[in-house]
C-alpha cells in the first residue's frame, strides 16, 4: 500500500487523523513510535533545526524536499509535507508536487499566501493573501500533476489569520474544494477554537453535496484535544511543532548543567543511552547487513584462533593465564599472531577461548568464548566460532609462532582444504609430534593422504603446523559435515576421539579424507613452531627475535 492509500485508509476507517510535526528524521521516527498516524513534515521546524533560519520562503524548496525525503524514508506511516505556498505560482507547484510525489509522501499542503510568505504564528500585521483565483490555480495545478490517484492535496487559506472574516474563508475553502483539493485546512491564531468552530459547523451545514474534509493546527488554542476537533468536524488535526520546542528545552537544559558542572556525569543518566540512538537508527540492522553483504563478501579471509584449553605439561607457566597470552620477549603469542595476520590483510581475526579466558583481552580480535573447554577438543571450540568460518577462513592453533612466509604461502592456495605442513619431519624424535601426516604427490603438488597421532613415525613423512586454510566452498563442506554428524552419531567414536564433542580438528581432517575430499598441503621446510613443552617455549625464547 502506498503511503496516500494509507492515509486515506486511516481517514476512512478510524474517522480521524492525528499528525505530529517533524523538523527532521529523527523527530519523525519518534512521532511515529509515539503511535501518531501521521508525520506533519512542518516548515516551521524544518528551517529552524536545519538551517536556523526563519519560516519565510528562505529554504529553497529543494533544501526542504530534502529534509522531507529524510523524513519520510525514516518511517513507514504517511507524512504529509508542509509546502508553505508552493514556492510561487502554479508553475512553481506542478514542480514541486513531481517532486514531492516521486519522494513518496502521502501528500502536501499548499496554503494562500503569496511569496515569500512570513509564518502564521509570527506577530504583527499579516500580509495579504494571494487572489482567490491565483491560489485555486496552484491547487488546480497540483491535482492535475500527480500521478497516482490516492496522493492527497491540502489546500491552506489563511483568510483567519489575515483577519479576512468568516465568509472570504468560506469562499476561498469552497474555491479550493472545487479545483480539487482533497481536504481544506483552515488555520486560526485565535486563543479560543471559536472560529474554527464557527467555520466548522458553516462547512458542515452545506447542502451543496459532500464537502471535503478539514484540518487544523490547534497551536494557538492549545486546550482542545483532537477528539474534540473531530466532533465538531475537523477530522484531520496536525500537533505542529511541540516536539521542536520540547526539544529546545531538553537541550538547553542539558547543556547549561553540563557547561555548569564541567562534566557530563550527572546528565549523563537524564539522556537517552547511547543504545536507544542506536537503535533508533538502525544499527542492529546495520551489523546484520554488514555480515550478510560486506564480510562475505570481502576477498580476505578471516582467522579462528582456537586457543581454548588447558595444557598439564606447561603448569605452573599456565597457572596465570591460557597458553596463547604467554610472552615471548614482550609480545604474547597470540599477539604477534594477530600481528601477522593482520599483515597479511586479515582483519576479522576470531579467538576462541575457554581456559583463564578473562586473560585474554586483545584489541582488534573477536572472543567466542568456549564454556565447555575442559571435555571438548579443538574442533568443538572451532564450531564456537562457526559464523567466522562462513567464508573463507584461516584455521589456527593459538600456540604456533610462524614466519610471515608461512602465512604468505599458505594463503596463495587456490585449493579448498589445505594444510600447512613440515617436511621434512624432525629428525631428532625426542619430541613426539602430535599431528603427524602422511604427504603423497609430486613437490609443490602435495595433498594429504592420512592424519593423526595414530601414525608412526616411519610411515610419516611431515607434521601439521596447526595452521589451515579453507576456501569459501572447502568451509562449507566442513560445516555440512560437521553438521551432519552432529545430528548423528554425536556421541561414538570418532577417528582418534572418543566422541565428537571431544574431537580435535585433524579428526575432522581424518573424516574429510574418508569423505574423499581432497586436502591439500603446503610444505614448508622451517619458519615454525608450536609451544607444548617447557623447551618449547625456551626455545621459542632464543629464536623469536623481540
Ligand atoms: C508549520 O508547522 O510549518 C505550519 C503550521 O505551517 S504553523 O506554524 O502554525 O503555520
Ligand atoms: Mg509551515
Amino acid at each position: 500500500m502506498t503511503r496516500s492509500e494509507q492515509f486515506r485508509k486511516i481517514l476512512k476507517t478510524k474517522g480521524r487523523v492525528l499528525l505530529a510535526g517533524a523538523h527532521d528524521a529523527l523527530s519523525a521516527k519518534l512521532i511515529e513510535e509515539a503511535g501518531f498516524d501521521a508525520v506533519w513534515a512542518s516548515s516551521f521546524g524544518i528551517s529552524a533545526s536545519s538551517k536556523c533560519l526563519p519560516d519565510a520562503n528562505v529554504l529553497t524548496m529543494t533544501e526542504a524536499l530534502e529534509a522531507v525525503k529524510g523524513m519520510n524514508e525514516a518511517i513507514s506511516i504517511p507524512l504529509i509535507a508542509d509546502c508553505d505556498n508552493g514556492y510561487g505560482n502554479a508553475i512553481n507547484v506542478i514542480r514541486m508536487t513531481r517532486e514531492y510525489e516521486r519522494a513518496g509522501v502521502a501528500g502536501i499542503s499548499i496554503e494562500d499566501n503569496p511569496f515569500p510568505k512570513k509564518c502564521s504564528l509570527y506577530p504583527g500585521e499579516r500580509q495579504e493573501l494571494v487572489d482567490i483565483d491565483e491560489m485555486a490555480g496552484r491547487i488546480h495545478a497540483a491535482k492535475s500533476t500527480q500521478r497516482t490517484k490516492d496522493f492527497f492535496v491540502i489546500a491552506r487559506t489563511e483568510a483567519l489569520i489575515a483577519g479576512l472574516g468568516l465568509d472570504e474563508a468560506f469562499a476561498r475553502a469552497r474555491a479550493y474544494e472545487e479545483a480539487g483539493a482533497d481536504a481544506i485546512l483552515i488555520h486560526s491564531r485565535q486563543p479560543v477554537p471559536d472560529e474554527i468552530r464557527a467555520f466548522a459547523a458553516r462547512w458542515k451545514a452545506r447542502r451543496d453535496g459532500r464537502a471535503v474534509p478539514l484540518v487544523a493546527v490547534p497551536t494557538k488554542y492549545p486546550g482542545i484535544s483532537s477528539k474534540e476537533l473531530a466532533k465538531i468536524g475537523i477530522p484531520i488535526v496536525i500537533f505542529a511543532n511541540q516536539a521542536l520546542r520540547a526539544s529546545v528545552v531538553a537541550m538547553k537544559e542539558t547543556l547549561s548543567e553540563m557547561k555548569r558542572l564541567d562534566r557530563i556525569g550527572p546528565v549523563d543518566k537524564k539522556v537517552a543511552p547511547l543504545s536507544e540512538i542506536f537503535r533508533l537508527v538502525g544499527q542492529p540492522m546495520m551489523e546484520e547487513n554488514e555480515k550478510r553483504f560486506v564480510k562475505n563478501f570481502k576477498k580476505a579471509p578471516s582467522a579462528v584462533i582456537v586457543a581454548a584449553g588447558f595444557e598439564e605439561n606447561l603448569w605452573p607457566l599456565n597457572s596465570e593465564r591460557p597458553k596463547a597470552m604467554l610472552e615471548i620477549r614482550g609480545k604474547s603469542i597470540l599477539e604477534r599472531q594477530r600481528d601477522l595476520l593482520r599483515r597479511a590483510g586479515i582483519e576479522r581475526i576470531a579467538v576462541v577461548t575457554g581456559y583463564k579466558r578473562e586473560k585474554v583481552s586483545l584489541p582488534q580480535v573477536q572472543i567466542y568464548p568456549n564454556a565447555n573447554y575442559r571435555t571438548t577438543g579443538s574442533l568443538h571450540s572451532l564450531f564456537c566460532a562457526e559464523e567466522e568460518a562462513r567464508g573463507k577462513f584461516v584455521f589456527l592453533y593459538g600456540d604456533v609462532l610462524f614466519e610471515e612466509h608461512v602465512l604468505e604461502k599458505l594463503l596463495k592456495s587456490k585449493a579448498d582444504v589445505t594444510l600447512a605442513v613440515k617436511r621434512p619431519l624432525g629428525s631428532d624424535g625426542s619430541k613426539p609430534e602430535r599431528d603427524l601426516v602422511v604427504l603423497r604427490g609430486p613437490a609443490g603438488q602435495e595433498e594429504i593422504a592420512a592424519i593423526g597421532h595414530q601414525l608412526g613415525h616411519s610411515e610419516a613423512n611431515g607434521e601439521f603446523m596447526g595452521l589451515a586454510l579453507f576456501s569459501k566452498r572447502g568451509a562449507q563442506s566442513l560445516r555440512e559435515i560437521y553438521e551432519s554428524l552432529s545430528r548423528k552419531n554425536g556421541h561414538s567414536r570418532f577417528h582418534n576421539a572418543p566422541n565428537l564433542r571431544s574431537a580435535q580438528f585433524t579428526d575432522m581432517i581424518q573424516e574429510m579424507l574418508a569423505r574423499k575430499h581432497k586436502v591439500h598441503a603446503v610444505c614448508l621446510s622451517g619458519g615454525w613452531l608450536d609451544i607444548e613443552t617447557f623447551e618449547d617455549y625456551r626455545k621459542a625464547w632464543q629464536e623469536v627475535k623481540a
